[in-house]
């Protein structure tokens, strides 16, 4: 579209604009694969919060219905997918939950399955890659965002999370959530948040979004804005309760109600919107750019260094 007070000389058109249409036609029909990984500690919700994204019950959680209903854990890497389309624009979400870890006496290595399931996903791209007669399209299992729960205790990091997370953002985009965001009052979300800004800095984690040089003023400033909010404080529920009579995902306790979706009470939402909406797209070349390159050099160097040299001739 032309910008106000631009001029256009209708003769000299060419018709290489409709190529954004073109691409745009592609990729919605192609659809989006984007997928998400939750991290952290046991019983912090990340499997609630899955079922709180997908607002319906497709995931196992503790939480319960009867008192004496067994408690349920998550004891395997396990994928939930679910296709959401909007405004015919596919959009394949798949999560991955992970069980708890760091619960054991000796916490050494209790990273080492979700490291690994990551580079996995990482190798068996590069496999497929590298084979003779590659698909045109290769299915993308590789993930594009870690979500890292963080215990909400108001005090500081635990020495684990920060092991976990200096190891993790080397191989993904680590967002980090802190869970149960009903039990801080506002002022001990905002201290605890800062404080956890300040040991990110301090212990040298560099986290999701980047800078990148061919950013523009918008992408700048939307990287800012979620800079500012990181960490997302939330609440996730998997069921609803009726707030002014309509029935919305939230929590009742004996003071009140939470309802998981209000931007007052806690930043579900705008998580949501960072995940689906506004950082999609850049989560997406991110781990293809950035992680799964640094990940692809490395071992196709390895693979070079390793081929026997021709022994020279006599
Ligand atoms: N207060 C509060 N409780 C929550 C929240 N989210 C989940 N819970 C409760 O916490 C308990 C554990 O939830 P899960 O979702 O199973 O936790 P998990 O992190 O998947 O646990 P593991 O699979 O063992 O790692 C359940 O009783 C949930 O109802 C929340 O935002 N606030
Ligand atoms: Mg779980």
């Amino acid at each position: 579209m032309a910008e106000a007070g631009e001029e256009i000389m209708a003769s000299a058109y060419v018709g290489f604009d409709s190529i954004t249409r073109q691409i745009e036609h592609k990729l919605l029909k192609r659809g989006f694969q984007f997928n998400v990984l939750v991290v952290g500690p046991t019983g912090l919700g990340k499997s609630t919060l899955i079922n709180t994204i997908f607002a319906s019950h497709l995931v196992d959680s503790k939480g319960r219905f009867t008192a004496d209903e067994p408690v349920r854990q998550t004891t395997e890497i396990q994928q939930v997918s679910h296709v959401i389309v909007e405004n015919g624009v596919k959009l394949r979400l798949n999560i991955v939950d992970t069980p708890g870890y760091g619960d054991q006496i000796n916490n050494e290595g209790c990273w080492d399955p979700i490291m690994k399931h990551i580079k996995d996903q990482h190798s068996a791209y590069l496999r497929k890659e590298l084979t003779a007669q590659r698909d045109r399209h290769i299915q993308d299992t590789r993930i594009h965002c870690c979500l890292f729960f963080l215990n909400p205790t108001g005090h500081s990091l635990r020495p684990i999370d920060i092991s976990v997370m200096k190891r993790l953002v080397e191989v993904v985009n680590v967002v980090p959530v802190i869970a149960k965001a009903d039990t801080l009052t506002l002022e001990e979300r905002e201290v605890f948040k800062e404080r956890i800004r300040e040991e990110l800095v301090y212990n040298n984690i560099r986290l999701y979004p980047f800078d990148k040089e061919e950013d523009d003023e918008e992408e700048i400033r939307l990287n800012e804005t979620i800079r500012d909010i990181i960490p997302f404080a939330i609440v996730g529920s998997e069921n609803n309760v009726i707030i002014d009579g309509k029935s919305v995902r939230g929590r009742k306790n004996r003071w009140g109600v939470v309802n998981v979706e209000d931007p007052n009470h806690c930043e579900f939402s705008h998580l949501r919107d960072f995940l689906t909406r506004t950082h999609l797209q850049d989560l997406i070349e991110t781990t293809a750019q950035i992680h799964y390159e640094a990940f692809r050099s490395k071992q196709l160097l390895a693979l070079k260094d390793n081929v026997p040299r021709p022994t020279p001739a006599q």
